[in-house]
């Protein structure tokens, strides 16, 4: 066998190798991590095999209907995966998952790692638009839906995105599955061929980006990068057997998924649980029911929660830590969580390419409410560049670029976004305004790319002023990010033309096209003409000011 056939798995059905667009983090780099011992080669399906072989009767999974123990869990997940493969598909094929925040999102998401499948993990709130472009992108073969979500009908969604993308065969459905395939009829396979030993190297997911310009990007992640990812969060947070960790952010962000989230807690042996509802109200209720140790929030929602706890009284004492990031959390509120709910606060400035900063249990108060965390990883590299690229002083602010062991070194088929994307050295430019404090902690000041931030939703100006700029009577369109005591930053759309719709006629437009409904503008504009840069570019900036 000569090198080339070994290292190339054999091609699905769609002809396309999940590894054709992956960018490797270069073989030296492999090398020095795994001597390190930040890899250790166990995939994220051993994670919850090991656990489920030394706690098999520890509750895995706590619901409404009841516990599903980590030996349930695990066969569950076998199950799953041998009816995924009875189906037809094959290892390495790219499965698009959809799942809200229920108990099966645990099964289906192992299920289809045993199977040595790759799950696309989307957010409940993409909508054709984004679904399309991931699913065409990834050559998924399978689109894995809730049956409903509120009025929102997932099954009409995946008849429109199956008739779009040509290698999308199955159609897999938690709850009343109508014309496609029920998940819970093909989850009671028995075994007839062995499971798949993925490579702990290879691909094990991948995330959907934040997205900085256009449509979001794909972020393949190793088995070795993102069980580090996971357990070495698990330790920053010092989680054990004994933690509860509540699922209150989208189960399939990188946030409560891995950071430490769903899959630090498996690791060491935790239970986890999920709430569809965010509100005091509904989260609430769970941390109680269920002894809710850890759960991780959006700046906007530590800071309702903090103000709930007035008006709600629910018992919240086994709550120990609150974690909160994917936006900037202001001081006023940082101070405010741990009196109001009577647990450590941890920030967490993180991303889906990898990078995480914690600030630590053991830090000093000022540097919890202040700063944005420190490097995870000691073998995380940091670097805060002026506009040339070049470092700027100890202190000084600029844009921060990284590169480390669970960082990516290229996104999903798309060579030409990563030429900027990526220093020749391979560092990662985050678009993030940072500085860094003498004991390694970050403060995150802006981005310098164009994105809302719409309660920890990023939202690319790019790509709605395009969808905008297809209406007949807009000329020329602009989006920003106006500050927003709620949300930290709403969208604010600027329009120049004439007989302009209305800011309900906007959204309807946008959501006949197609677009997510965290991307709909919050208010309008109506303008003459939008001002511009001395280079003839929209000045955003004096934009937002007006
Ligand atoms: C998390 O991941 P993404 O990929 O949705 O968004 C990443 C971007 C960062 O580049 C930064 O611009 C912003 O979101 N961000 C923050 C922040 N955390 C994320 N900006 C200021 N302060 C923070 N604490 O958002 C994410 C991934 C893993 C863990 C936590 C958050």
């Amino acid at each position: 066998m000569t090198l080339s056939t070994k290292l190339s798995p054999e091609l699905s059905p769609t002809g396309t190798d999940h590894r054709d667009g992956y960018v490797p983090f270069p073989a030296e780099a492999a090398r020095a991590y795994r001597d390190a011992g930040y890899w250790t080669g166990r995939t994220i399906g051993h994670l919850l095999r090991d656990t489920a072989t030394a706690t098999p009767d520890r509750p895995a999974v706590l619901s409404e209907t009841g516990t599903q123990t980590y030996a349930e869990l695990d066969e569950a997940a076998d199950r799953l995966a041998h009816g995924l493969l009875a189906l037809g598909l094959t290892p390495g094929d790219r499965v698009v998952m959809q799942l809200p925040n229920v108990p099966e999102f645990a099964t289906a998401l192992f299920g289809v790692l045993r199977a040595g499948l790759i799950p696309v993990l989307t957010l409940p709130a993409h909508r054709r638009v984004e679904i399309e472009h991931l699913a065409r992108l990834s050559d998924a073969v399978a689109y894995l839906i809730p049956d409903k979500l509120g009025d929102f009908d997932y099954r009409t969604l995946a008849e429109e995105v199956q008739s779009a993308v040509p290698t999308l065969r199955h159609v897999l459905v938690v709850g009343d599955p109508g014309d496609h395939t029920a998940l819970a009829d093909i989850a009671n396979h028995e075994a007839h061929q062995s499971l798949p030993t993925p490579d702990p190297g290879d691909i094990a997911l991948m995330l959907v980006s934040g997205g900085t310009t256009g449509l979001p990007k794909l972020i393949a992640r190793t088995h070795d990068d993102y069980v580090y990812n996971a357990t070495a969060s698990a330790e920053v947070c010092a989680l054990t057997a004994d933690d509860v960790y509540l699922t209150t952010l989208p189960a399939a962000h990188n946030f409560p998924l891995a950071c430490p989230g769903i899959l630090g807690t498996v690791a060491v042996g935790g239970a986890i649980t999920f709430t569809l509802d965010p509100s005091p109200e509904a989260a609430f209720a769970a941390i109680q029911r269920h002894g809710v140790t850890v759960t991780g929030v959006v700046p906007p929602l530590a800071q309702l929660w903090s103000a709930a706890v007035e008006w709600e009284d629910a018992d919240l004492s086994s709550l120990r830590l609150l974690q909160v990031g994917g936006a900037r959390l202001a001081e006023a509120n940082a101070v405010e969580v741990e009196p109001a709910l009577k647990c450590q606060l941890q920030q967490v400035f993180g991303m889906a390419e990898g990078l995480l900063n914690y600030t630590r249990l053991d830090d000093p108060a000022d540097l919890i409410c202040t700063t944005q965390g420190r490097p995870l990883s000691p073998a995380d590299e940091i670097r805060v560049v002026d506009a040339d690229g070049n470092d700027v002083a100890p202190g000084e602010g600029g844009e921060l670029l990284t590169r480390g062991p669970y960082t990516l070194r290229g996104y999903y088929r798309a060579p030409e976004h990563n030429s900027r994307a990526f220093t020749p050295d391979g560092f990662y430019r985050s678009g993030d305004l940072v500085r860094q404090l003498p004991s390694g902690h970050l403060i995150v000041s802006g981005r310098i790319k164009d994105v809302i931030n719409r309660g920890g939703e990023n939202i690319s100006c790019d790509e709605l002023e395009e969808h905008l700029l297809a209406h007949p009577a807009v000329r020329h369109a602009a989006a920003v990010g106006l500050p927003d005591t709620a949300l930290g930053e709403k969208v604010c759309v600027v329009l120049v033309g004439t007989d302009l719709p209305t800011l309900p006629e906007v959204k309807a437009f946008l959501t006949a096209r197609g677009l997510a409904t965290y991307k709909l503008p919050d208010t309008l504009r109506y303008a003459d003409a939008l001002p511009l840069t001395a280079v003839g570019k929209i000045d955003k900036k004096a934009l937002r000011a007006s």
